[in-house]
């Protein structure tokens, strides 16, 4: 038996992955640990689909409610979806099997805010937690649990929950035990100030306590995080990155922004961690990250001296990353720290220590608006994540995109967002790899030329004059013009022809 699990009391409740998923009932609402393909139960999750499996098989109903930290891995979402295990989940998916599922209508998805969701299930928004199943590093004398590879909202599931069920993951480093920064935010009415005033301000314990009495089973593990490599950086990434870098320096001369100490934040996905490899060669010195997680780009600053402290929830690293931060934790946990989501995500701490927040979209309309989860307004792509806990809160709030998706068939920039989740009031500058839009102190109509500005050159045409439709004839309204009947047109088209751009172009 592991010398991972230090509790006594805990180590006779070890016990198999299946025997455990007996105490996982249908109908259970259950939140798991995990964020981005890091710190996710690694045997659970099987062992509970072949239950639904069993169940189905035998005619009868067998589902949970799944609650996690933000997206997981193939091993949870994908094994869970693909046998039908999940009636709804919460907050936030991108496992491409769960994604079809929902958008065919069969699973339940609440897509909100991530550093509400921890909140919301201890008020009990979603109901009773009946059971948390959460990976650790180890379990120490008093039955405390170090975390893994995230923390995402293991606090809140541990807390609320009426069941407890741990998997102790030999995978994992000790030496990440030290690198977590655990602090328990007061219940209403009783809530404080959370005292972070930098990025690198350590506030809590490194391990979670837990009620040892909830803990049903222990399960132990040797599997490693699932996260996908990032893509090379491509031309289009660099020039998005180079422009990034424009907007900055931009900042820099302006007086708003100094070479010394840059808070970023920044979204995961391929275009962000390009924009990081662009900072190694900048100007930038002392970078600090108040974010959400920690990507390969992230590391490369801190190994060349460039970044001094990241703090997120998770690490998004991809598989050849993962092998190094387990080999050299002990140096690394010196610069980052692992905070509970509700934390690395609070509007209070955000707005306080004035970051700079960089995401990406799926489109952006010519007034600024921003859809970053719905294609076509309908189809979810991933969800919200923290993009909306950052952009409302940032000092600066940027999104980064391509121009074009699908080859060509898709405008990034388009007349009317088809679902929008920042708002023109919320969004600062759109960049592509045409350049930056600063939608800072203009108008909505002032705004419009630098969006087009950023679209595709196919594009360009299409948006001009939808604007001009927008601004002629019966339309009087001067403050946000549009042309209800052909607002969608871009949408209509891609339904239609399988492409954005107009008739006249496709033949
Ligand atoms: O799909 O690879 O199958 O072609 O979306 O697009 O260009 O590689 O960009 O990885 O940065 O992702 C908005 C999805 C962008 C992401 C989104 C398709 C595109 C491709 C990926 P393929 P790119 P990125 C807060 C950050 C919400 C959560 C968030 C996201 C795939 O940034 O999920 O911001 N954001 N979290 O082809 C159809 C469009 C499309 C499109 C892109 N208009 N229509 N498909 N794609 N635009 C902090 C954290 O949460 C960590």
């Amino acid at each position: 038996m592991s010398d991972r699990i230090a509790s006594e009391k805990l180590r006779s409740k070890v016990m198999s992955a299946d025997e455990a998923a007996q105490f996982v009932n249908a109908g259970d609402k259950v939140g798991m640990s995990g964020f981005t393909g890091a710190g996710y139960p690694k045997a659970l999750p099987t062992a509970i689909a072949n239950r639904a499996k069993e169940a189905h098989a035998a005619g009868s109903e067998y589902a949970i409610d799944l609650f996690t930290g933000a997206s997981t891995a193939p091993d949870c979402d994908g094994v869970l979806a693909e046998a039908d295990a999940v009636r709804f989940r919460m907050p936030y998916a991108s496992d491409p099997i769960m994604r079809n599922k929902i958008n065919e209508g069969k699973m339940g998805y609440s897509d909100i805010h991530l550093s509400h969701s921890g909140q919301y299930v201890e008020n009990g928004f979603f109901g009773k937690l009946n059971v948390a199943i959460v990976e650790a590093v180890r379990i120490t004398e008093e039955g405390h649990i170090v975390p893994s590879s995230s923390v995402g909202n293991n606090v809140e599931y541990l807390a609320a929950a009426e069941k407890i069920i741990i998997e102790v993951n030999s995978w994992q480093s000790l030496d990440l035990e030290g690198m977590h920064d655990i602090w328990n935010m007061p219940k209403l009415p009783n809530r404080i100030a959370i005292p972070i005033s930098n990025a690198g301000d350590r506030i809590g314990k490194s391990y979670i306590e837990i009620d040892t009495d909830k803990v049903v089973a222990v399960v132990e593990t040797n599997t490693p995080d699932r996260n996908a490599p990032f893509k090379p950086v491509d031309e289009v990434s660099q020039k998005i990155a180079g422009n990034f870098l424009d907007f900055l320096e931009g900042e820099v001369a302006a007086g708003r922004l100094s070479y010394d100490g840059y808070v970023m934040q920044s979204g995961v996905g391929n275009v962000p961690n390009a924009v990081m490899a662009g900072l190694l060669d900048s100007k930038f010195e002392n970078i600090q990250a108040y974010t959400e997680v920690i990507q390969d780009g992230m590391v490369d600053l801190i190994d060349a001296g460039k970044m001094t402290v990241a703090s997120a929830t998770s690490f998004s690293l991809s598989p050849e990353y993962a092998e190094k931060m387990n080999n050299e934790a002990a140096r690394y946990r010196e610069s980052i720290i692992l905070r509970p989501q509700q934390i690395s995500n609070h509007p209070e701490v955000i707005r306080r220590v004035g970051l700079i927040a960089t995401n990406g979209l799926i489109e952006a309309d010519i007034y600024g608006n921003v859809n970053s989860t719905n294609v076509s307004g309908s189809r979810v792509m991933n969800g919200i994540g923290g993009s909306g806990d950052f952009t409302r809160n940032a000092y600066i709030s940027s999104f980064i995109t391509p121009s074009e998706a699908k080859g060509g068939a898709i405008s990034a920039i388009v007349p009317f967002a088809s679902h929008i989740d920042h708002t023109e009031h919320d969004v600062m500058v759109v960049i592509s790899e045409y350049g930056y839009a600063d939608l800072r102190g203009l108008a909505p109509r002032e705004r419009v030329s630098k969006m087009i500005a950023l679209a595709h050159p196919d594009y360009r045409p299409l948006l001009e004059e939808y604007y001009a439709r927008a601004t002629s004839g019966d339309n009087k309204f001067m403050q946000t013009p549009h042309d209800l009947a052909t607002a969608f047109d871009f949408h209509r088209n891609l339904a239609k022809n399988g492409s954005m751009k107009s008739q006249d172009q496709l033949v």
